[in-house]
């Protein structure tokens, strides 16, 4: 039910100059149901990028696959709004993905996103990472068999920009995922404009929706990208804004209990201890125990 209403938001905002279905980044199941609680999104990015910043660990492949599917099963427990699961490169090759990706459905996540890097990854925001791309047939074999093994939506990446490569190899590759079954191309690029995921956007002819995530770009709001994209843009991912909202928090909080050298003077800015108790889900347990404990 899950993919069925994303995919629905997804095509039906695409080409229709509305706004595109927007997805906030979670790092844990606390992230996820913030992020459903706030109201305003479509979707949860399971983002990797946050998952490996939450266990102190770079963005490069480092992160378990058992850890990554655990977590990503339990962003889907406690809120309601579909999951789509940052896969990276898919753990390998397209065997390794065909095996994978039965898991993640079981899972209950709504949809996966791909990425056309070699294994293991870099993340595609680090200043002067290290980003080679497989040959176009290898992803395509990627896709195909995520498509076969799985009913999720297949959200394919190409980092042809993120790795230096260009508009017309950009286009490529987004057209060849297509033709290989996805359901979506993402763009992704590390610019600090725009420009080259307007342009890549305007020249896109492919008919499936596309999916961008403005981390490095963030003057355009999501309205904006719709329009300037011709509503070509289905999904809008905010890649990274949980995982740096919780950092710039508990940062804050901290170094004051350290210059206060007391607890007094965050008690304003930090939640309070009955707030927890809900996100914990409180009331329902206390409802288990009125019935059951005797
Ligand atoms: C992530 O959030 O893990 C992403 C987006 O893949 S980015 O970090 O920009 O590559
Ligand atoms: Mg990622």
């Amino acid at each position: 039910a899950a993919t069925d209403a994303l995919r629905m938001k997804l095509t039906m905002t695409a080409h229709a100059s509305t706004k595109p279905a927007i997805a906030m980044a979670a790092h844990n199941p606390l992230a996820a149901k913030l992020a459903a609680e706030a109201g305003g999104f479509d979707a949860i990015w399971a983002s990797g990028f946050e998952l490996s910043a939450a266990n102190a660990v770079p963005d490069a492949s480092i992160i378990s696959p058992d850890l990554h599917l655990q977590n990503t099963r339990s962003m889907g427990e406690v809120q309601d709004l579909p999951i789509i699961a940052d896969l990276d490169t898919g753990f390998g090759n397209a065997i390794n993905l065909a095996y994978a990706v039965k898991k993640y459905e079981s899972a209950g996540v709504a949809a996966i996103v791909i990425e056309d890097k070699t294994f293991p990854k870099d993340s595609s925001l680090r200043p002067g990472g290290r980003q080679l791309l497989v040959p176009v047939e290898e992803f395509q074999g990627k896709v195909a068999a995520a498509k076969a093994m799985c009913s999720m939506l297949v959200i394919a990446r190409t980092e042809a920009f993120i790795a230096g490569l260009g508009q017309d190899e950009a286009l490529e590759r987004g057209l060849a995922y297509e033709k290989a079954g996805a359901d979506a191309i993402l763009i992704h690029s590390k610019q600090s404009t725009p420009d080259e995921i307007l342009s890549f956007c305007r020249a896109w002819t492919g008919k499936v929706p596309l999916v961008v995530v403005p981390t490095s770009y963030p003057q355009l709001s999501f309205s904006d990208i719709a329009r300037l994209t011709d509503g070509k843009v289905g999904l809008l991912i905010c890649g990274n804004h949980a995982i740096r909202a919780a950092v710039a928090g508990m940062r804050r909080a901290f170094r004051k209990i350290v210059n206060d050298g007391g607890i007094a003077g965050v008690e304003e800015e930090v939640a309070s201890v009955s707030e927890i108790f809900e996100l914990q889900g409180d009331s329902d347990m206390r409802e288990l125990e009125r019935k059951y404990l005797r």
